[in-house]
């Protein structure tokens, strides 16, 4: 037998030994790391004549063949082992409980989204998004808010500092949900109806403001559109959110840039246990902005005013919730206090759906 038949012999038995995967890699590293035996023998080749490492070069090659074969073989068996091992101490019980009490809830926020994209799908809207930071056109502009506009000054709006848009202007982040109606009509054939739900900002903090809010907008442009079909359909919408027949509608005459004419709309209340309660109607409050959209605003889409006409309508969602679910303070809605999380939040199993009820 040569030296270098014995030399595999005795690397295949040290290899064939490990006892588990730390070993093997110790045998690999003593074989054939930096400094291993068989790279030792690899690195002598260099100082050979060419008739010494023309019959030596095979065998210390085949030896590192070896070598490298039954580090393979030994390493898969040992993994194959190890995973026997596994399946026969692993086990699971599936007839284990439940683990007790639910992780996480579903914040009224988000709640009161669902519970919208499900009322509004039963009236034929689609859900439509858009971007948060926005140029001044799709925000401003487009809805009949030109440069000079005082409605401007009244948005409070974030501006960014160096990003300009295409027309040299600012870019923002957007102060309602309008510029995703401004898009969808530019992007898609009417008729259309939409609901626009999302998040706001505005320089704006006190009690009843934050500087980031919710809103859901709604647009429906169609041919033949008046106020008839605006007020049945917030009627429609306020009875399915609130679960009440007894939904009294107020439309105020009123002025916003992007809509003529234009109507705040109160809902009637009466008082429980101290508490304004929507339905019926012992007081009025406001909960919604509305009108007919303005023709200036439906040919900066791209559309005619003569043929195509739509109502549009907004709200701020934070607001809806605490009204319907009863919260008297919105910032305790940005707090992520837990606490307040588990008491006000929704359960992930609990989905709205209009059979089942979009309340929870
Ligand atoms: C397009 C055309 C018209 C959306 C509208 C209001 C009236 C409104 C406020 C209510 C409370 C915002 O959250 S709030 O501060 N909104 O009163 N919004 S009409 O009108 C549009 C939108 C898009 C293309």
């Amino acid at each position: 037998m040569s030296d270098f038949d014995s030399l595999t012999g005795e690397w295949r038995a040290r290899i064939a030994a490990a006892p588990d995967l730390a070993s093997l890699e110790a045998e690999r590293v003593a074989a054939l790391g930096k400094q291993g035996a068989v790279t030792g023998l690899l690195k002598t080749l260099g100082g050979m004549t060419p008739e010494e490492r023309q019959s030596e070069g095979p065998r210390i090659h085949a030896l590192r063949e070896a070598v490298t074969e039954a580090i393979g073989a030994r390493k898969a068996a040992l993994e194959a082992a190890e995973l026997e091992r596994k399946l026969a101490t692993e086990t699971l019980d599936m007839t284990l409980p439940m683990p007790t009490g639910e992780q996480g809830s579903v914040h009224p926020v988000s709640q009161v989204m669902d519970e919208l994209a499900e009322i509004f799908a039963d009236l034929g809207f689609s859900v439509a998004t858009g971007p948060e930071i926005e140029d001044d056109w799709h925000n401003f502009t487009a809805l009949n808010i030109p440069e000079s506009h005082p409605a401007r000054a009244m948005h409070d709006t974030f501006y960014f500092g160096a990003d300009k848009d295409r027309d040299g202007k600012r870019m923002l982040l957007r102060t309602h949900t309008s510029p995703v109606q401004i898009r969808t009509m530019q992007a898609e054939k009417p008729p259309l109806r939409i609901i626009a739900p999302g998040r706001t900002y505005r320089s704006d903090s006190d009690a009843t403001h934050t500087p980031m809010f919710h809103q859901v907008e709604g647009l429906v442009i169609d041919r033949g559109t008046h106020l008839g079909h605006l007020k049945w359909t917030l009627e429609t919408f306020l009875k399915a959110f609130f679960e009440r027949d007894d939904i009294v509608l107020r439309l105020r005459p009123s002025y916003f840039p992007f809509t003529e004419p234009s109507a705040e709309v109160d809902v009637g209340y009466t008082v429980q246990n101290g508490r304004r309660v929507v339905g019926g109607s012992d007081g009025w409050m406001e909960v919604l902005g509305s009108g007919m959209v303005h023709p200036r605003v439906i040919a900066a889409c791209g559309l005619d005013p003569d043929e195509w006409q739509g109502f549009a309508f907004g709200c701020g969602i934070d607001r809806l919730a605490m009204l319907k679910y009863g919260m008297d303070d919105l910032r305790a809605f940005f707090d992520g206090d837990l606490r307040w999380l588990r008491h006000y939040g929704f359960s992930s199993l609990d989905v709205p759906t209009l059979s089942g009820g979009v309340g929870a």
